[in-house]
């Protein structure tokens, strides 16, 4: 295989002639040529054969035990001016970074294969979608490329179509720690990743294209590219909404956006169009539409059980590549949380009762085609997305954040979703459990200047008909011992259904310095074990702790000096005074 498009041969050349590899292969995209990939690194050890009986065509993966999740301390944004990157990301001048990186890549895939890796993030006939290249000589990312990404010859084809096109380089290097680098380059709509097999560092599609770079252009283009869930709703009266929801990575995506209507919920249904990522347009109605970049799932694995997102769990016992769980003696993939067998060798290849701590590692992933998600929604392949009603904000907050509430407004909303705050999760190296800002759940992939991007999003006010509205929600409340006051998964069917009610203003809310909360019995707590008591809590503004937060967020927005947007401080403002003297 080669290409018409002169730009990606010259550039295949000089990466070739940098990298040195052995070989130079093309990627099609077929299921014969993701066999051989399988057997190619069943061959070397890169994968290690699970139960064929009960897990037929499944997979593990060991990775390095020290590249088992994203590293934003090894992530830049290498654009001309610093400014443009913002105090979000942290900032290298394009000429250091080239010169640094073509010193790690001089070399680097000697021996080896490059894989060519032409890929479309959406649908193949959408005007949404964007395509990108990935050279790699990972064939562990090829393969997942596969099933998380539109790959091979129809993307090409497109590329070829249009001529332009999102440039990745990767190489596992060494997987040295000390000589790994995620680096952007907007400008250049080039991402140049060295020294690690992850997922989010190494599948360039999706954090590094579909969100970085994407979210840059989008900003120069007038739409959004943002770390959401895209789920419909259906009611048994055959009313759909379509909800977007923007939770920090490990806080809930995936299991919303697959979530099982709980028993006391005949006749509801809820599909998945989305687990990770939305790219939101306006349509020529003015109406925000959705659609999901990806074709497949890079999911948290522990956690997952029949219970709590039967699934994402039936959807995983074939076809699936599991990477960094533990495996019984039956040598079935396992995790904790899994509800079923016990684990014999954990994720580090190590006898799982000489280990303390977790056998399968806390971000051990698993990786499938989207169509085999039970509650797959073939509006994902819709080229015209779906028409979004709802967007919500959510984290994880031991205390403070209400079980929902509702922004007054696209502004309000706007101020809620750039306060996000939430504790950090295995899904990116460094301290777990500590409560940090994370706007939108963007904290980790916007590509350039917050400051800006808050003023792009309240820019839509102007430009849309009608907006969704804004919500904020809240499933990791706890009490003293650690409990969680919520129920979770299947259960948030019942927030959900009050955020639907809002949008149809079937029902009403109260009103707090903080916005529109519930009342208690509104929310449908039937065959529920919850007490009014409990739910009371759920649904309460702590007025002193939301002094507290507003002046944190304050603090926070204080780091982008003079680029806040006055209408973002006016938001703030606004809800500081009405905490101040008990306002709705
Ligand atoms: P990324 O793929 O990292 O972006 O994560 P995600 O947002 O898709 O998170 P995911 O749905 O995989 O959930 C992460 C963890 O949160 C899992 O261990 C889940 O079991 C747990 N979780 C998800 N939803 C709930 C919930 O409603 N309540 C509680 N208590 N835990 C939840
Ligand atoms: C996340 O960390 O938000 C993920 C996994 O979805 S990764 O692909 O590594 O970014
Ligand atoms: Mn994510």
């Amino acid at each position: 295989m080669s290409t018409s498009n002169e730009a990606l041969r010259t550039w295949i050349e000089e990466v070739a002639q940098l990298t040195k590899p052995e070989t130079i292969h093309w990627c099609d995209g077929t299921d014969e040529e993701y066999d051989q990939l399988i057997q190619q690194m069943l061959g070397s050890g890169d994968l290690l054969p699970l139960n064929e009986d009960t897990y037929p065509n499944c997979y593990l993966h060991r990775s390095d035990p020290t590249d088992v999740a994203r590293v934003e301390h090894l992530t830049f944004v290498c654009t001309q001016q610093q400014a443009a990157a913002g105090p979000n990301n942290n900032w290298m001048a394009p000429q250091a970074a080239h010169a640094k990186m073509d010193e790690l890549f001089a070399g680097a895939m000697e021996g080896r294969t490059l894989y060519v890796i032409p890929y479309c993030m959406g649908p193949i006939d959408s005007p949404y979608a964007r395509c990108g290249v990935e050279l790699t000589d990972s064939p562990y990312v090829a393969a997942n490329m596969k099933l998380m990404t539109r790959m091979g010859k129809a993307a090409l084809a497109r590329i070829e179509r249009e001529g332009k096109f999102v440039r990745g380089l990767h190489s596992t290097g060494d997987l040295n720690p000390d000589r790994r680098f995620v680096m952007h380059f907007p400008e250049e709509l080039l991402i140049q990743s060295f020294g690690s097999g992850y997922g989010g560092n190494a599948l360039l599609g999706k954090k590094c294209h579909a969100l970085r770079i994407a979210s840059y252009q989008a900003q120069q283009e007038g739409w959004l590219a943002e770390h959401m869930l895209i789920v419909e709703v259906e009611n048994p009266q055959g009313e759909k909404h379509y909800l977007a929801a923007a939770f920090p990575s490990a806080c809930g995506k995936t299991n919303l956006a697959m979530l099982i209507p709980p028993q006391s919920h005949a006749g509801w249904k809820v599909r998945t169009i989305g687990d990770d990522i939305a790219w939101l347009h306006l349509d020529d109605e003015g109406q925000l539409r959705a659609i999901n970049p990806e074709s497949g799932y890079f999911g948290v694995v522990p956690g997952t059980n029949q219970k709590t997102n039967r699934n994402a769990y039936d959807m995983i016992q074939r076809d699936a590549i599991f990477t960094n769980v533990a495996v019984t003696k039956n040598n079935e993939p396992w995790w904790e949380d899994k509800k079923e067998g016990q684990p014999d060798i954990d994720w580090k290849g190590r006898s799982a009762t000489d280990a303390n701590g977790p056998a399968a590692h806390p971000n051990s992933r698993f990786t499938v085609a989207a169509t085999q998600n039970p509650c797959y929604s073939e509006l994902a392949e819709d080229p015209a997305g779906v028409p979004i009603s709802a967007i919500i904000f959510g984290g994880r907050r031991r205390e403070l954040a209400p079980l929902v509430y509702e922004a007054r407004d696209w502004a309000h909303g706007v101020l809620i979703g750039a306060s996000v705050a939430s504790e950090t999760t295995a899904a990116a190296t460094g301290q777990v459990g500590v409560t940090r800002r994370d706007p939108m759940a963007m904290k980790p992939f916007c590509g350039y200047n917050f400051a800006d991007y808050w003023n792009h999003w309240l820019s839509f006010s102007d430009r849309a008909g009608r907006l969704p509205r804004v919500f904020h929600v809240n499933w990791f409340r706890q009490n003293q011992d650690g409990d969680f006051l919520w129920p979770g998964f299947g259960e948030n069917l019942r927030v959900l259904r009050w955020i639907i009610d809002r949008c149809e203003d079937r029902v009403d809310a109260r009103s707090t310095p903080i916005g529109y909360l519930p009342q208690p019995a509104d929310i449908d707590t039937d065959g529920l074990d919850l007490d009014g008591e409990t739910l009371e809590s759920l649904l309460s503004v702590d007025r002193d702790a939301w002094q507290a937060e507003m002046a944190e967020v304050e603090a926070y927005f204080g780091e982008f000096e003079d680029r806040v947007p006055a209408e973002l401080k006016a938001q703030r403002d606004k809800v500081v005074a009405a905490l101040a003297d008990g306002r709705g």
